[in-house]
C-alpha cells in the first residue's frame, strides 16, 4: 500500500468540482484516509512550493492557492502516487489526456485545479505541511477486495 497527498485548488472548490473530482478517485477504488476543507495560509503555500521560489509564476501561484478555500486529502492504494498523477493528467492542461481531470476541466497551468505529490519523498514532505498524524484514519474499505 502506498499513500499520496492531493489537494483541490480554490478554483476547483469555487467551480463546484469537489464531488466530481473525489468521485474519480473513489470509483477507481482509491481509499481516502484524511480529508479537510480549509483556507491555505501563505506560510503553508510558501513551504509547499519552496522549489518554485523565484520562478516567473511563483507569486501568481502563491496568490492563487491562498485566494480561497482548498480541499486536501491523503489517499491510499497500491501504486497510488503514479495512479493519481495518471488520473489528474499533465501539469499543462493542453497536454493532459482526454479523460483526465485536467484534460477535461482545466485550461491554464497555474489554475490547473489540483495538485498531487509526484514521489514518495514529495508525499512525506507535503502531507506534513497540512496534516497531523492524528488526522489520518485507518479503516477497512470493502471495495478494495474487489479491484
Ligand atoms: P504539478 O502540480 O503537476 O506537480 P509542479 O509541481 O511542477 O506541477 O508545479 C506546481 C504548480 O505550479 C503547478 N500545479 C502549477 O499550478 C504551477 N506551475 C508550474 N509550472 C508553471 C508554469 N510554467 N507556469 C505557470 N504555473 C506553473
Amino acid at each position: 500500500m502506498e499513500r499520496t497527498f492531493v489537494y483541490l485548488k480554490p478554483n476547483a472548490v469555487r467551480r463546484g468540482l469537489v464531488g466530481e473530482i473525489i468521485k474519480r478517485f473513489e470509483q477507481r477504488g482509491i481509499k481516502i484516509v484524511a480529508l479537510k476543507l480549509f483556507w491555505m495560509s501563505r506560510k503553508q503555500a510558501e513551504k509547499l512550493y519552496e522549489m518554485h521560489y523565484g520562478k516567473s509564476f511563483y507569486e501568481e501561484l502563491i496568490d492563487f492557492v491562498t485566494g480561497g478555500p482548498v480541499v486536501a486529502m491523503i489517499v491510499e492504494a497500491p501504486r497510488v502516487i503514479e495512479m493519481v498523477r495518471h488520473i489528474i493528467g499533465d501539469t499543462d492542461p493542453l497536454k493532459a489526456g482526454t479523460g483526465t481531470i485536467r484534460g477535461e476541466f482545466a485550461l491554464t497551468i497555474t489554475k490547473n485545479l489540483i495538485h498531487a505529490s509526484d514521489s514518495r519523498g514529495s508525499f512525506e514532505r507535503e502531507y506534513k505541511i497540512f496534516f497531523d498524524e492524528s488526522e489520518i484514519v485507518n479503516y477497512y474499505l470493502d471495495v478494495q477486495d474487489d479491484i
